[in-house]
């Protein structure tokens, strides 16, 4: 089989590039290893910069953000006794919204099955094969166990941070950076309507915590845990207990609800470099990871998404391939960015280290509230740097 792009995952980054691909006339055959259920309900992360929601809605999916999303003007930070909200709008001139991974997903999805352009779920073995020939090709096992080639002037590797694209980029070439953090959030969502209008990170002595939410009646509810944490160890008393503790407030209560889903997330970044070798270009988590404090996961893999179908646009329209030579380089200045951001938010917020730590954390969160510089950089990062080229 042929077509212009072969896409290996399909989250957000690979979803996103298959339909801005699309709206050029530029056919794509998306290939992945889960089924379409199992993706759609993969509860990942929450929160859209204004910049990926204008994105989504070139890309034709933004009538149900503004439908069901929720615009939020900023967050709250809050320590023991104090809650101080941010005001990203007054700060940055930016907003961002709440509209969960998984809706986005389902929208991307069906606008491909509208689109009626090819897509294999429940691939196994998939592999790339001669990258950086001029005729690169996909191969795997369908769901029905045939054996399928995909040949292609592209490869587009947006598998995330386990796919296997990224190990296609030579070895001699590739340098990838590590940071694993040592802790890890428990997640869970639940049946209550939020206890509060925007979203409130809060530091604590016995750990971060952070209120979330996805509706008017689903909040989404993350605690600071031990790396190894063995969820079985926190029933629902536990879970509701410790975060009535880390936000508690004079004045305010948490309201508790049935627990639908939990989890146990791990903490890391990483970064591969470069982001593309020959005729396969990495996009999203495939080439980098962030802690998810700074909000960043799915705003970098959409950024990285904006900018490569611009590039594949005008290679495999025009024959101009500039943007796609300068793509890695571009894209990786504002991951870069977002890795700083993200490790910063999360050694801010997070205990670890001694009671100096402590107080050095408590030092910086003050200053953020206090000092409109240090809010403004704050608010400008979280609502979203504005994508080098393309605004
Ligand atoms: P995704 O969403 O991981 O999609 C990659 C897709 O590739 C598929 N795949 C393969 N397909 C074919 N062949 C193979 N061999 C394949 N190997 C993998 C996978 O099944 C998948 O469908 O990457 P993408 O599109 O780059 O999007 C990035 C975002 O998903 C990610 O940055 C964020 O969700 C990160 N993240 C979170 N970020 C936040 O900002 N807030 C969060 O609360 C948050 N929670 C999370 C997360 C990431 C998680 N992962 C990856 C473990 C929770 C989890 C569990
Ligand atoms: C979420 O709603 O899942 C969420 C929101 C903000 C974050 C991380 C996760 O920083």
């Amino acid at each position: 089989m042929r077509t212009r792009v072969a896409i290996i995952g399909a989250g957000p980054a690979g979803l996103l590039l298959a339909q801005l691909l699309d709206a050029a006339g530029i056919d794509s055959v998306l290939v992945e290893q889960r089924s379409a259920e199992y993706v759609k309900s993969r509860i990942r992360a929450g929160i859209l910069e204004s910049g990926s929601v204008q994105l989504l809605r070139e890309a034709g999916v933004g009538d149900r953000i503004e439908r069901a999303g929720f615009e939020h003007r900023g967050i709250h930070l809050q320590w023991p006794g104090e809650r101080h909200h941010l005001d990203f709008v007054d700060l940055a001139g930016k907003s961002v919204w709440v509209y969960g991974q998984t809706e986005v997903t389902k929208d991307l999805m069906a606008t491909r099955e509208r689109a009626g352009q090819l897509s294999f779920y429940e691939a196994t073995d998939v592999e790339l094969h001669d990258v950086d020939s001029d005729s690169p090709a996909v191969t795997f096992t369908d769901a029905d166990g045939r054996a399928q080639r995909i040949e292609a002037a592209i490869v587009a590797g947006c598998d995330g941070s386990h796919g296997p694209s990224r190990h296609f980029v030579p070895e001699r070439h590739r340098r990838t950076w590590e940071r694993t953090y040592p802790f890890a959030w428990l997640g869970i969502l639940a049946d209550v309507a939020p206890s509060t209008d925007e979203l409130i990170y809060a530091w604590h002595p016995d750990g971060f915590a952070l209120h979330s939410m996805r509706s008017d009646a689903v909040s989404r509810f993350y605690l600071q845990v031990e790396p190894d944490e063995d969820l079985t160890a926190w029933s629902d008393d536990r879970i509701w207990d410790a975060l009535a503790t880390r936000f508690a407030l004079d004045g305010w209560t948490l309201t508790t609800g049935a627990i639908t889903d939990r989890s146990v997330l791990p903490m890391r970044s990483m970064v591969t470099s470069p982001m593309r070798h020959g005729r396969l270009f990495l996009a999203g988590d495939a080439a980098h990871t962030v802690p998810p404090t700074g909000a960043k996961g799915l705003n970098l893999a959409i950024a990285d998404v904006a900018l490569l179908a611009r590039a594949i646009v005008t290679w495999l329209a025009d024959g101009d391939t500039r943007l796609a030579d300068a793509y890695s380089d571009i894209a990786l200045r504002r991951v870069w960015r977002c890795t700083h951001f993200s490790w910063w938010m999360t050694t801010m917020l997070h205990r670890h280290g001694d009671d100096f730590d402590a107080r050095l954390q408590l030092a910086q969160l003050q200053r953020v509230v206090q000092s409109d510089s240090a809010a403004t950089e704050l608010a400008d990062n979280y609502a979203g740097i504005p994508i080098e080229g393309l605004s």
